[in-house]
């Protein structure tokens, strides 16, 4: 197959992942026969640095025209001072926005061999395997107003969904648990939110249309500690865009590291674009000690929902599980012993051990 990716490699550490997951790509094509052809633009800091702007147009125009896009990291402190609309970030909500992605998949399930890096018990995490699906495009992040008011004294930021948005992310919940273990929880604070009062009726109106689907409803602090006192209640969460963002990081708890975590931004189409959910670090920036697995395996998420090639996906997905049994890890991996690698390192061992 030929296949059009865009990527955008964006800030800090962004520019080192990003290029490995080109080399793990590079290496899926040549073992499975396809054509990946790749195309870089700017986003975030790196565009406002070089355009003037963190969403140039020539970028959107790409994105609109490929067949899928693979994204580093945007943000940096270089950036704080700048006003809302030149702020790295705005990119990436941009960009979601511009091409209607709605729909953030984040699956969250830990690596037998890294269950001993996290902080909670092996007891409580072994076997946990959640899908957070989050909200992309509506919510705090994109209401308005948002803004300062009576000279700084005052702000205001603004919760606005439209009906649509909620069920469209609420369906695509519900068809997602159907293709896993079929239990949906639905996470909002309805008891304080009139947004969250509509969603859970939303949920409600649905789940009839769903009835091999059970469904709890949980208020987001409820769900917060729960999901890290018994993750294995868990399959399928969703949840609005801020209470998305918030969990999402959290439930990287259970996997050892913030690194391993990748994710899928989607429409119904198929369209994607496809990220690890951290950040730039720009502390470690250009050292060569950044976890690349979170990117190649959000490469892996890309080859299976843009592309529907589910060997390949599965290929890099093994690959990945076999590296860090042989003990290779990155700076933020506590693996009690193995190897600690650069990005570099760590990306040569996802290549060797990649095989049709
Ligand atoms: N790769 C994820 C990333 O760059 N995150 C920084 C960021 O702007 N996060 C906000 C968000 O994901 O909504």
């Amino acid at each position: 197959m030929n296949k059009h990716i865009i990527l955008l490699p964006g800030d800090g550490i962004g520019k080192e992942i990003i290029e490995s997951a080109v080399q793990v790509l590079n290496a899926v094509a040549g073992e499975f026969g396809h054509t990946f052809t790749l195309d870089e633009h700017a986003i975030g800091g790196a565009a406002v640095d070089n355009y003037g702007t963190p969403l140039p147009d020539a970028t959107v125009n790409a994105c609109q025209n490929a067949d899928a896009i693979l994204l580093g990291a945007v943000g940096g402190a270089k950036w704080d001072g700048l006003p809302a609309d030149k702020r790295p970030e705005k990119g990436l909500l941009g960009i979601r926005k511009a091409l209607g992605l709605f729909a953030n998949l984040r699956p969250v399930k830990g690596f037998p061999s890294l269950l001993h890096a996290s902080p909670l018990k092996e007891e409580i995490i072994a076997g946990s395997d959640i899908l957070i699906i989050r909200e992309l495009t509506g919510g705090l992040y994109f209401g308005t107003p948002s803004e300062r008011r009576d000279n700084g004294h005052a702000v205001v930021d603004t919760l606005a969904y439209e009906r649509t948005e909620m069920e469209r992310i609420i369906d695509k919940a519900f068809q997602s648990a159907r293709l896993r273990r079929r239990h949906l929880t639905s996470v909002d604070k309805a008891n304080v939110l009139e947004s969250s009062r509509l969603w859970r009726e939303i949920v409600e109106e649905k789940k009839k249309a769903y009835p091999d689907v059970t469904v709890e409803h949980l208020l987001v602090d409820a769900a917060a500690m729960k999901l890290i006192t018994n993750p294995n209640q868990f399959d399928v969460m969703v949840t609005e865009n801020m209470f998305g963002d918030i969990l999402s990081d959290e439930a990287s708890v259970l996997t050892g590291s913030l690194g391993m975590l990748p994710s899928a931004s989607i429409r119904s189409d198929g369209a994607g674009l496809y990220e690890p959910v951290h950040g730039s670090a720009p502390d470690i920036a250009g050292k060569g000690i950044a976890n690349p697995l979170g990117t190649i395996l959000s490469a892996a998420l890309m080859l299976r929902h843009s592309f529907q090639m589910e060997a390949e996906a599965a290929a890099i997905e093994q690959a990945v599980r076999e590296c860090l049994d042989q003990g290779y890890h990155t700076a933020d991996l506590d693996m009690r012993g193995g190897q600690e690698v650069s990005t570099r390192e760590m990306t040569e061992a996802v290549v060797e051990n990649l095989t049709c």
